[in-house]
């Protein structure tokens, strides 16, 4: 058994490498996933862009220092050159090395401020909702819509088919396709961290602060992450599930969640203690 789970191993492993990020899921991790996940907003497009252009710029650098680490072993060791040379400055040589790693610094510091400031460069709001981090589950309100609940993980026995295991919740935070939302956090006890991945969002919940980050999900389908800041004993427990839909889909759950009393938020959260 132990050998033919191995041997499954190597295939996924030999299929991870062929078919390379395909296998990242979009809005979720999959098995021997090795990149990022898929993206799903412009930001998102922009850091794994970036994350592509300096993976080349380091593996270009490993490249060569293991280059001419090689050729000195090669050409300088004690059999082939038993007589060193005895210089000591070499001016070009010495520009050049200054000034080469200066010239990629500068070559990585663009790209990455201009992403830092498309991540700080909030746009207009299509929608603002309020993710509270408690000990251990999120909080969403939406102020301009009047609506408040919890959102709490589901149990491994209580899923559905096709529902990741630790990451779905009870309630997703919904949200329309192709709308700027702006994300403020809260905390109620201790730091949290609102993360989802595919969207390219991460950002503490601070007690005592009002945090604000944005994406735009240019898709419809679930999105998924986790806090990401150890928040105590169920920290691993508190996902954050995003449902991205249209426009009306949207709007119709907007009025059903007016509609429907028993979406109370005190009531929800007091049910979840
Ligand atoms: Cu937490």
């Amino acid at each position: 058994m132990a050998i033919f789970d191995r041997r499954l191993m190597l295939v996924a492993a030999g299929a991870m490498f062929a078919s390379g990020p395909a296998l990242a899921g979009m809005g979720q991790p999959s098995p021997w996933q090795m990149g990022f996940q898929e993206a799903g907003s412009p930001i998102m497009e922009q850091i794994t862009a970036f994350h592509t252009y300096v993976n080349v710029i380091i593996v270009l650098i490993a490249l060569f220092v293991l280059g001419l680490l090689v050729y000195v072993m090669v050409r300088f060791n004690e059999k082939r050159n038993p007589e060193p040379s005895r210089t000591t400055h070499n001016t070009m040589l010495e520009v050049v090395w200054t000034v080469v790693p200066v010239l990629i610094l500068v070559a990585i510091a663009i790209p990455s401020f201009r992403l830092l400031f498309a991540q700080y460069d909030f746009p207009k709001a299509d929608l603002t909702v309020t993710a509270t981090g408690s000990q251990w589950f999120w909080t969403y309100e939406y102020p301009d819509q009047g609506i408040t609940f919890a959102s709490i993980m589901v149990q491994d026995a209580d899923l559905k088919p096709g529902q990741p295991r630790l990451l779905t919740a009870d309630h997703n935070l919904v949200v329309p396709v192709n709308k700027n939302v702006i994300v403020q956090l809260k905390s109620n006890d201790v730091i949290h961290d609102w993360a989802v991945p595919s969207f390219g969002v991460k950002l503490d919940a601070v007690p005592g602060r009002l945090q604000k980050t944005w994406f735009r999900a240019e898709k419809t389908g679930m999105f998924y992450g986790q806090c990401s800041e150890l928040c105590g004993r169920n920290h691993a427990f508190m996902p954050i599930a995003v449902q991205v839909v249209t426009e009306d889909e949207f709007n119709d759950w907007v009025a059903k969640q007016k509609a429907s009393a028993s979406f109370d938020a005190t009531g929800k959260v007091a049910a979840a203690h």
